[in-house]
């Protein structure tokens, strides 16, 4: 069993929710001022540390997928860092077991001069997240590689991990004729990635986790007619990258609407991606609809089937201005507060194992509850929490019932 605590996005600054999270920013100009002033919330990390503590959420790994700070100011690394380790301390989780991906936030633009074409002022766009004062620093040296420098990717190589971080912003630039903040995977650094990998060999059972901050896949909705200029170019090179590779889960950032989908292509079925949503920005309803801010515990609890795909659970949590941290809601903030995985069976199949079993059932009962199902099949108990509803909604029509839920523990059908 291993523990991953997700935090992303955090967007330490003036882009941040709450003025605990938010250094104070100088006397002018005047607007700066003013967003500083308009924040109500002076305890978000303090309710925060509260709520793990009261559900007793503990983890291996906290596991941070970028835009931990708004500007790259050296005051918003600072309290970023300190943050971190904070939560780290109220999660249970050592120091040096938290791990990054730079978002396009992430980079300094203070010191930018487009006039100086000799690298200088480039190369220095990372100097203050990658500075010795800052936790980030040292998780960068406990890696192999560097996500801050080319080929821009690190590997943290611990006894029950394999962790691979990638900088999907290497190539953005504070320059609007530039365009939005896309993502790259750029085939000179997959090149890169791939030459390491046929290194050290095959997967050894280790999880293999590969992190990075913009999202690789055109998630639906919020905005459905709105195309999204920050989804990661070239991504569909990285997901064959990463089935190559034989890793076992994606977690990702930058897009503040949280995701969890089984990702497959015609060679390699299932890859987990985690899109994380946001842990504390301000979120910007005309890009992310009515959503809130998320926390997530991925729990990996083993492996399963031919292809020794990893088993375990997604549990999420949302920050709701009048409750504080709560499950999540799939209509309330694009989640499911209880996703499992691991179990990937097609519809047919499926329906062929439930029907006879279910229909038995209601001869002598008026309802089943999914959970009643998983105590006939073991194995479904990582069937993805979509798959079950739909697998309940095609039972239901077939046999004139109804089915509903509203969490996992509450998928019925009667
Ligand atoms: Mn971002």
């Amino acid at each position: 069993m291993l523990k991953l605590a997700v935090m992303s996005d955090l967007h330490i600054g003036l882009a941040a929710r709450a003025k605990d999270l938010c250094p104070e920013p100088p006397l002018t100009p005047r607007k700066h001022r003013a967003k500083y002033d308009a924040k109500t919330n002076a305890s978000y990390r303090q309710m925060f540390i509260e709520f793990v503590s009261r559900e007793r959420i503990t983890a291996d790994y906290l596991v941070l997928p970028g835009d931990l700070t708004n500007q790259a100011r050296p005051q918003e690394v600072q309290l970023a860092s300190e943050f971190v380790l904070q939560a780290a301390d109220a999660l249970g989780i050592l120091h040096d077991k938290i791990i990054f991906a730079p978002g396009n936030h992430d980079v300094d633009w203070s010191m930018y001069d487009p006039s100086d074409h000799t690298g200088v002022r480039w190369g220095q766009r990372y100097e203050t997240i990658g500075h010795a004062n800052f936790h980030f620093r040292r998780i960068v040296d406990q890696g192999q590689g560097d996500v801050l420098s080319p080929p821009h990717f690190i590997v943290w190589d611990f006894p029950d991990l394999l962790a691979v971080g990638y900088n999907s912003a290497s190539h953005d630039s504070p320059m609007p004729e530039d365009g939005a903040h896309h993502g790259l995977a750029d085939p000179a650094h997959l090149d890169a990635i791939r030459a390491y990998l046929a290194s050290i060999g095959p997967p050894d059972g280790r999880l293999r986790l590969f992190l990075v901050h913009h999202h690789p896949l055109d998630f639906a909705a919020p905005i459905p007619r709105t195309p999204d200029f920050s989804l990661m170019t070239n991504a569909e090179a990285l997901l064959s990258l990463l089935h190559e590779g034989g890793f076992d889960l994606l977690i990702h950032g930058h897009r503040h609407h949280p995701r969890f989908e089984t990702h497959s292509t015609a060679t390699y079925p299932h890859l987990p991606v985690l899109c994380s949503g946001s842990f504390s920005v301000e979120i910007d309803t005309e890009w992310a609809g009515t959503i809130d801010n998320q926390f997530h515990l991925v729990e990996v609890t083993g492996r399963a089937g031919s292809e020794n795909r990893i088993t375990g659970t997604v549990t999420s949590w949302s920050n709701n201005r009048s409750k504080g941290w709560i499950p999540s809601e799939e209509s309330t903030s694009g989640i499911h507060h209880i996703i499992p995985f691991g179990s990937y069976v097609m519809p047919n199949e499926l329906d062929a194992r439930l029907e006879p079993f279910i229909r038995q059932w209601l001869t002598t009962h008026d309802h089943i509850l999914w959970q009643q199902v998983v105590e006939e099949f073991p194995d479904l108990k990582h069937l993805p929490l979509n798959s079950a509803i739909s697998a309940f909604k095609r039972m239901a029509d077939r046999l004139g019932r109804k089915s509903m839920y509203q969490t996992l523990k509450d998928l019925i059908l009667y």
